[in-house]
């Protein structure tokens, strides 16, 4: 790393919890260093119990497993395996979101249908008739067509990729052997393949790695994008306020952390509901803030403010201020009822699939949705009158955010420029170069790159080289708190050509300044709404997404998830730079083909580069290649 910035909000936050003395995943991961290297390469095997096995990668000692494994295969393996949990969390999430959906339309769930816009768009695409029929009956034609890939045994093409995916890649992907027809059954082979005795074959294995990404990103992400945008609307270009300065002293605060946004939805709406019983015990209001996923759902939505990424969630309660943190899926630190337990917070967890020791554990039915969200809410303002009047230390930084850049957003704004032709200003705008590209930059926080601020340096790079960036999940939220997302930033942080473009496209499209120089998407499964921009704009040209002058990042991989969204894009065709490394260096084999041989068979490639400069130098060298590959 060459940068040692640490960004203001992480600073203030660190004042907090060091002054209290309150332990935070920095101390922890100060007691874990060094970290285990066997793990870190990958050459760590624990799929039976003749191990676990381990490879040193520098010669010494055995260099096979007591089955015969070489380092090849565990680590292709192991990286399955990985990518496998990714998968089954969004392969979850969507079908969750189906089975609510199909009990939404028969009354079963009191959810209405908040985007019948998305409901009749899809419709179409998928063949379902919409003239005459009212958006609940097009509903319904298309939850059957969903569930009828959870179900199906007949090998037959998975109907969200066939329908959803651009054809270019679903050909390449058919001609591959990596189209897959019901994900559930794509997520046990993937196992079963995985386990002992089974596929010792690394490439074999890696394939299965780009199948799974497919499942991914069809049947998790944009299944969970479609069905979640019919539910609760697509989002609209809104201004938020970013960072913990959101919080506020004389309010209930009520965070909502996780991802699914049925759970998220009903809260905010309760919220509104009990606001007199708020101001009965002192409160000014119910604060609604958004911490990781799903408070970029509830955003992107609605304007609720971003109070903290996934590594500060444990900060913003040391705060103080956090009257209830209620959280469903994914990403939950079991710290965080221990951080909470040391102030007057409701800590709840709502999903069977998430009890965590020292949690209130209040399951969430969608059935009883207003019942167990209302008490919810209350149970916050009980927190609240018991804070009142103790000290709270909320750090003063508050930052300012454009949000909901969803795709339909973004081509309602550029139809104000070219209502024939809505994607040609940008089009133009790569072709004559004042746009150079388009990055990708997404994922999570990672505590072992915060201090250097690795996703802002990244990112500010890439803008002064006329690089447009997009993002998604806690990256989403890092920009926002470095007001990367505002039109302000376009001024202070683009190349003269992309600086020129932005201000055109918003003067054009009436905002009365520039369009910000980085677009806020949505959660990490609107991911999906990149890869629909980036289908889009190749169609638009006639080629592949693979021959874009585009790049992907997670700069700061956390996640299981991020693994399977890499691998999505790996099977796309896109360049994906990663840090840390992802557990693959242990095998000379994986990284090659992760590397070198990928370009020939999707077009896609690994970057690792811990130092944002030389990682953006690296995007940028790909971004020119394939603009000479198109001829511009
Ligand atoms: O799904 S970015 S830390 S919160 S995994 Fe998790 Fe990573 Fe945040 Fe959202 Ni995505």
């Amino acid at each position: 790393m060459t940068t040692t910035t640490v960004p203001a909000v992480e600073k203030s936050l660190l004042g907090i919890t060091g002054a209290r003395g309150l332990e935070t995943g920095r101390d922890r991961l100060a007691a874990m260093t060094p970290q285990c290297g066997f793990g870190e390469l990958g050459t760590c095997c624990r799929t039976c119990y003749l191990g676990p096995c381990r490879i040193d990668p520098f010669g010494d000692g055995p260099q096979k497993g007591v089955c015969g494994l070489s380092a090849d295969t565990m680590v292709a393996r192991n990286l399955l395996r990985e990518a496998v949990g990714g998968a089954a969390s969004h392969v979850g999430h969507a079908r969750h979101l189906l089975l609510l959906l199909r009990d939404a339309l028969d009354d079963g769930a009191p959810y209405p249908i908040r985007g019948p816009e998305r409901a009749f768009a899809l419709g179409k695409l998928f063949g379902v008739p919409t003239e005459g029929r009212s958006a609940k009956e097009v509903c319904r034609a298309l939850v059957d067509v969903a569930l009828q890939d959870f179900g199906r045994q007949d090998g037959k093409p998975n109907n969200w990729l066939s329908r959803r995916a651009p054809a270019r890649e679903r050909e390449a992907w058919r001609a591959a052997g990596l189209d897959y027809s019901n994900p559930h059954n794509e997520i046990e082979t993937a196992m079963h393949a995985s386990s002992m005795g089974n596929d010792a074959d690394p490439v074999t294995l890696l394939m299965r790695v780009l199948k799974i990404g497919l499942v991914d990103g069809w049947s998790g992400l944009a299944l969970c994008t479609d069905v979640q945008d019919i539910l609760f609307g697509t989002p609209q270009v809104t201004p938020v306020e970013a960072s913990p300065g959101v919080l506020e002293e004389r309010s209930v605060n009520l965070a909502v952390h996780g991802h699914n946004p049925v759970l998220s939805e009903k809260i905010l709406e309760w919220a509104g509901k009990l606001e007199k019983e708020a101001a009965a015990v002192g409160a000014e209001r119910i604060n609604v803030v958004g911490v990781c996923c799903t408070g970029n759902e509830l955003t992107m939505r609605h304007g609720v403010p971003l109070a903290a990424h996934n590594t500060q969630a444990e900060l913003i309660l040391a705060t103080g201020a956090v009257d209830g943190m209620v959280v469903d899926i994914q990403c939950i630190w079991p710290a965080l009822p221990q951080m909470a337990a040391c102030f007057d917070t409701a800590f709840i967890t709502t999903d069977e699939m998430v009890h965590i020791p020292g949690a209130r554990h209040v399951p969430f039915e969608p059935a009883r949705a207003d019942e167990s969200a209302s008490g919810m809410v209350r149970a916050a303002i009980e927190a609240f009158a018991k804070r009142k009047g103790k000290r709270v230390d909320i750090p003063k930084v508050k930052t300012r955010a454009v949000a909901g850049l969803s795709v339909e957003a973004i081509v309602g704004i550029l139809s104000k420029v070219n209502a024939e032709d809505p994607l040609k200003p940008v089009v133009d705008a790569v072709a004559g170069g004042s746009i150079l590209g388009f990055a990708g930059i997404v994922g999570c926080s990672n505590l072992k790159f915060r201090d250097g601020a690795m996703t802002e340096a990244l990112v500010k790079e890439l803008l002064a080289n006329d690089v447009l960036v997009v993002t998604t999940g806690c990256t989403a939220h890092v920009c926002a708190q470095d007001g990367l997302l505002t039109p302000e930033a376009t001024g202070r942080y683009c190349g003269p050509g992309l600086k020129a473009v932005l201000g055109a496209l918003g003067q054009a499209a009436g905002l009365g300044g520039p369009l910000p120089p980085v677009w806020h998407m949505g959660s990490c499964v609107d991911n999906s709404r990149i890869v629909d921009l980036l289908a889009a704009v190749a169609g638009r040209l006639g080629v592949k997404i693979s021959q874009l002058p585009a790049a992907g990042s997670a700069p700061e991989l956390v996640q299981e998830k991020a693994i399977s969204i890499g691998s999505f894009f790996l099977a796309l065709g896109a360049m994906v730079h990663v840090a840390p490394a992802p557990r693959v260096l242990g095998s000379p084999l994986v990284t090659k083909v992760l590397t070198q041989d990928l370009p020939g068979i999707t077009g896609g490639k690994v970057f690792v580069e811990y130092d944002p400069k030389k990682a953006a130098a690296g995007m940028i060298a790909h971004i020119r290649e394939k603009r000479a590959g198109l001829g511009i």
